[in-house]
């Protein structure tokens, strides 16, 4: 790729990246027509890398999300009566298709959101494992068998398909967490509405299409996932409708607030993944070498944009001056660019209005007695692009501005005395998705993930807060929303459970011994 330089930081042209994105597509069977005047209701895709527009394409056919969700309700009324095993054939399909067409969608990955190459193909292969995961899960979607009190009567749990299943999916895993969601529900017998991103349709429509091949060579039904556009209208009418029995929501903690009490007015069903305020107690036995690595990667990585991207360190007091010293050193190393480029490690924020979120962040910070130790600044380019440094800020004491989640990489550092006093400044914010502890003393990982240790979803020892692999569930407590999504038992939000009680004796008993005649 040719490059243009802005600044001290080197990109490709936004030209390039025009190209890019659509071979990407069209090796993914997607043919945009690509709008040369603009035109009403077209969509346009941008890239963070340059901070420019790539094109205009004219938003599909909307049939309207009524027509969308009536489509979908069709494709599951017969998909729920095809055998689980045969379901979880179409999903095999797409993960061989994620597979041949890995770097074409990691491509768009890091084009619309900016994701450095290692990480975007890290996230195609997050696709790849759910689709094995839910391949194998098609086989096992078991109930349980119970003693009856009665005799001759036995009882047992079925599992069936449960319905329309909404997705709604944010810019940070514009891919994997659609088909976190998406293979679940397909073996579970469901079909998906997808509503993605605004800031990455593109690679929605390329994943969409690798869907719809997979369902058409499997011979499955149409329309068993429809994507449809991204506007808010949209996603009210998905949320509202009482034909999507769940919606799965992963978003900001506002977003989750305006989503989750209409999903219970009318009696629906949530997994909500929203915000994380994820965090590492380092210990004194900690090996500050691995705590050192972990944290980078969970802190500096994705550009602080994961829900569980790594924001506090709580550290004992007698290591903490080092433990920064280390992480500092690291920073200062840090690649900040392009992130298709060899050896970048910190890529851009998605737009301006998040530089600006980190911004204020930091200034609240100083305000509440912060001090901004390193980074935190924006690195020079000419265009509407935003390439910042990592910054660790060193705060006196717990502190409001650390108890909100900002999407970017800002690591406020406490320090602590006892495990009992980390523990308690750990869960001291309203957040509870992901959390570590850098430990080699058994006791005191014990403790932290013990009953009164971490409140969150996801609880480490000696790894990073971000990260997670597809085989455990995956979410969190608290603001988080308590949504389980992806591995473990997580299928079980995606379909009904059925109570069974089964008479194959001559007489009637009933339970708790009562007589009735
Ligand atoms: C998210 O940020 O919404 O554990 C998902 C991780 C990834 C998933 C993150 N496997 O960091």
């Amino acid at each position: 790729m040719s490059t243009a330089v802005t600044g001290t930081i080197v990109l490709p042209t936004t030209e390039d990246l025009r190209t890019l994105s659509r071979t990407s597509l069209q090796r993914c069977g997607v043919d945009l027509m690509v709008l040369d005047t603009p035109m009403k209701n077209a969509v346009t895709a941008r890239t963070p890398v340059t901070g420019e527009d790539l094109f205009d394409y004219p938003a599909a056919d909307s049939v309207g999300v009524e027509a969308a969700i009536e489509a979908a309700h069709e494709a599951f009324l017969q998909w729920r009566t095809v055998p689980g095993p045969v379901r979880g054939a179409l999903i095999k399909r797409l993960g061989e298709l994620l597979t041949e067409h890995k770097e074409d969608v990691a491509n768009l990955i890091s084009i619309e959101v900016g994701k450095i190459a290692s990480e975007a193909l890290g996230e195609v292969q997050e696709m790849i494992d759910i689709c094995d995961f839910a391949v194998g899960l098609s086989r096992q979607l078991d109930g349980r068998t119970m003693p009856s009190e009665r005799p001759g009567h036995r009882l047992m749990e079925t599992w069936h398909p449960l319905g329309v299943v909404g997705v709604v999916s944010a810019f940070n895993f514009p891919a994997a967490v659609w088909s976190w969601n998406l293979a679940l529900a397909i073996v579970c017998g469901d079909a998906v509405i997808w509503k993605p991103a605004q800031l990455a349709t593109l690679t929605a429509a390329a994943c969409s299409a690798l869907f719809d091949r997979a369902a058409a060579e499997s011979g499955a039904p149409a329309n068993l996932n429809v994507t449809v556009s991204a506007s808010a209208a949209d996603t009210q009418a998905l949320i509202d409708s009482p034909k999507v029995p769940l919606i799965s929501a992963t978003g900001s903690e506002r977003m989750g607030e305006q989503i989750a009490p209409r999903v219970a007015a009318r009696f629906g069903r949530a997994i909500l993944e929203l915000g994380g305020n994820n965090a590492a107690v380092v210990t004194p036995s900690a090996d500050l070498d691995l705590a050192t690595r972990g944290i980078v990667f969970s802190a500096a990585g994705t550009a602080g944009q994961r829900c569980t991207s790594m924001r506090r360190i709580i550290v004992h007091q007698d290591i903490v001056d080092e433990l920064v010293d280390r992480i500092s050193q690291v920073y200062s190393r840090l690649l900040i660019g392009d992130p298709f480029a060899e050896g970048t490690l910190v890529g851009p924020l998605i737009d301006g209005k998040s530089y600006a979120n980190m911004i204020a962040a930091l200034e609240k910070a100083v305000e509440q007695g912060g001090e901004i130790l390193v980074g935190g600044k924006r690195r020079p380019s000419s265009n509407d692009s935003y390439y910042v440094e990592p910054a660790i800020v060193r705060m006196p004491t717990q502190s409001e501005i650390v108890k909100d989640e900002t999407f970017a990489p800002i690591l406020y550092v406490l320090t602590y005395n006892t495990l009992e006093e980390a523990i308690a400044l750990h869960n001291d914010v309203p957040q509870g998705l992901s959390s570590s502890i850098f430990t080699t003393d058994q006791r005191e990982a014990e403790q932290f993930i013990a009953a009164d240790g971490s409140d969150c979803g996801i609880v480490n020892v000696n790894i990073g807060t971000s990260g997670a692999e597809v085989g455990g569930a995956f979410g969190g407590e608290k603001t988080t929303g308590g949504g389980r999504e992806s591995g473990s038992d997580a299928w079980r939000s995606y379909m009904r459970r059925a109570t069974n009680t089964i008479n194959y004796s001559r007489e009637l008993p009933l339970a708790q011994g009562v007589s009735f005649a």
